[in-house]
């Protein structure tokens, strides 16, 4: 054990140009640890506040100088002198000096920044890897160890690119257990490469979006790319529906108008009424083979969510992102009230390590499926989810296929692999 010895925060640049932040917690037996956070182009109305500037001089607004000062002083002066392996009380202690219900005083950016660079540091200090010592402090090292399956976005819309498809996602996402995580990015990496070829040869560009999945103007449905992912699988020689299906995050709330409650699929002149999108959701169901939906509904829909899950019936898991913004008190809602079957888990919504987890181990007590993920717009090269996703035995990691942010995340997972199996 070791106590903090000193905290720092800096600026550096997220993915998609603007600031994040990456915070250094150094302990008193100078070991110490770094971790740095990101942030959504999506994001849920609940998540916990990306505290931002706002002064237009520097980066449009998007400036963190409010939320590191609020570490380095009031933070860091509060938390020095604590056990860096006492997580759970560190987060507690920021989340009472904070005060607010969605951390908009001190900044989730700021509290989260600390949260994890305070696991590392521990983590550094017992010298035992970041996955074993979340599994230990959060009382779960007896469970059995299961590596995440790669959910990998390989067409991108939404506000994640521009004049593309409504629906903001389209992923594969490995099936079976049988191959290792290292083989099935390997399939889902040739399965890319093959999507490449069938865009190439339907006259669509193979530039890339926010998260390095394609993302072509010119695509004329939102059903197109199920098509085209559904070939991919084919053509890169693995069979869709065994060896890995399609996964869909439609991030419906950017499609919703709230007030006309109405759902406005621009790139077909569509505005559906909950029910008509539920319908028109529910032709698909078996057409294709696929592994999960996410977002299907908006975050200001609740009441439709049961109907959608009640469609899909088993078949595979609906997932709450913005619905639940990892938060155990929506995600709990949700269980009861049969809204969704899975979570996706995204350390930034919920602002502290000890809340995602709390997140996990409430889906894992009711055999619910968590999928911890990337961001869209501001990804850093932080690897931490994906430790997470290990420690807490998660089905999968949602990541983009290209792009440094990215693949480092994969690259992590192949070598907590490699180290497992040298156990
Ligand atoms: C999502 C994410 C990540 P964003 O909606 O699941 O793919 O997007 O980070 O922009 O919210
Ligand atoms: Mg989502």
């Amino acid at each position: 054990m070791s106590k903090i010895k000193s905290i720092k925060a800096r600026e550096i640049l997220a993915s998609g140009g603007a600031p994040s932040l990456e915070v250094t917690v150094a302990l008193e037996s100078d070991k110490g640890g770094e971790a740095s956070v990101s942030y959504g182009a999506s994001a849920g109305s609940r998540e916990a506040t990306v505290l931002l500037d706002g002064d237009k001089t520097r980066y449009n607004g998007k400036g963190m100088l409010g939320a590191i000062k609020n570490i380095n002083g009031e933070i860091a002066s509060n938390l020095i002198g604590m056990e860096a392996a006492e997580q759970r009380k560190i987060d507690e202690k920021m989340i009472s000096l904070d005060g607010t219900e969605n951390k908009a005083r001190l900044g989730g950016n700021a509290m989260l920044g600390v949260s994890l660079a305070v696991a590392r540091a521990a983590a550094e200090e017992e010298k035992t890897p970041l996955y074993r010592y979340l599994r230990k402090t959060y009382g779960v090292e007896d469970a059995e160890w299961r590596l995440p399956k790669p959910m990998i976005v390989m067409i991108e819309g939404g506000k994640h690119a521009d004049e593309t498809t409504d629906l903001q996602e389209f992923m594969v996402g490995a099936m079976g257990s049988d191959r290792t995580a290292a083989e099935n990015v390997r399939m889902e990496m040739e399965i890319y490469e093959a999507l490449k070829k069938i865009l190439k040869r339907e006259g669509l560009s193979t530039n890339v979006g926010n998260e390095g999945a394609f993302a072509p103007n010119g695509i004329i449905s939102n059903e197109k790319p199920i098509e085209y992912l559904v070939e991919a699988i084919k053509n890169a020689g693995y069979q869709p529906g065994i060896d890995a299906g399609v996964g869909i995050d439609a991030a419906a709330s950017e499609f919703f108008d709230e007030k006309a409650k109405r759902y406005k699929l621009k790139l077909e002149r569509k505005e559906l009424t909950p029910e008509e999108l539920v319908a028109y959701y529910s032709q698909w169901i078996e057409k294709y083979p696929f592994v999960s939906w996410e977002d299907m509904l908006s975050e200001f829909d609740w009441e439709n969510w049961p109907k959608l899950l009640e469609k899909i019936g088993g078949r595979f898991p609906l997932i709450a992102d913005d619905l639940t913004v990892t938060n155990s008190k929506l995600w709990q809602r949700a269980i009861e009230t049969k809204a969704a079957s899975a979570i996706l888990i995204k350390l930034n919504q919920a602002g502290t390590l000890s809340e995602t987890v709390d997140c996990c181990l409430l889906a894992n007590k009711h055999n619910l499926m968590t999928m911890p993920s990337h961001r869209g717009g501001g990804e850093t090269n932080d690897t931490f989810m994906v430790d997470l996703a290990v420690a807490m035995g998660s089905e999968y990691i949602k990541v983009g296929p290209t792009r440094g942010e990215r693949v480092c995340k994969y690259n992590r997972l192949m070598r907590i692999e490699e180290e497992l199996g040298e156990r």
